[in-house]
């Protein structure tokens, strides 16, 4: 009995197709502007507190100026592998932005969705660089990913928790 091996041809054509990104990339490297530092250091580090004492009985103070805007950091992997950097977020609810970053020599970008699946924003596709996603977001638990066909399967994707 003989077996036909075009299985383990496919299961080859992924290695092969991260060599040959990661050859564009190269190349990509040579004449992309290299000119933007980006501004790595974000001192706020959210602060986890999980004060669990299970007294929500005031709806949001209206005094405090709630909305002060969130922003959240994200990038995708720059070596083109399929996912980004972080797989969870955590903001608070009222107005969130998400700094995607993708230095990656593939276009991607970073969606979000309510636990439904429909689509709450999408960010442009790009590569080189970093924008902003601009959200307004209650309480919940939410999915960013990448809309790039496959790329989501691929494993671009996490949780984003809004409390
Ligand atoms: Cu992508």
């Amino acid at each position: 009995v003989r077996f036909h091996r075009a299985g383990r041809a496919v299961r080859y054509s992924i290695p092969t197709a991260l060599a040959l990104a990661l050859g564009l990339g190269a190349l990509a490297g040579c004449g992309g502007s290299s000119s933007t530092s980006s501004s790595a250091s974000t001192p706020s580090t959210a602060s986890t507190q999980s004060s669990s004492s299970a007294t929500s009985s005031t709806p949001a103070p209206a005094s405090a100026p709630a909305s002060a805007a969130q922003t959240l950091t994200l990038a995708a992997n720059p070596e083109g592998q399929l996912k980004f950097d972080k797989t969870s977020l955590t903001a608070k609810a009222g107005s969130v932005s998400i700094d995607f970053t993708n230095m990656a020599p593939l276009a991607h970008n970073v969606t979000v969705a309510s636990p439904s699946g429909s689509v709450l924003g999408e960010g442009p596709t790009f590569q080189g660089g970093s924008k902003t996603l601009a959200l307004k977001l209650t309480a919940g638990t939410y999915k960013f990913y990448c809309s790039v066909p496959g790329h989501r399967a691929a494993g671009m994707e996490g949780t984003l928790t809004v409390h």
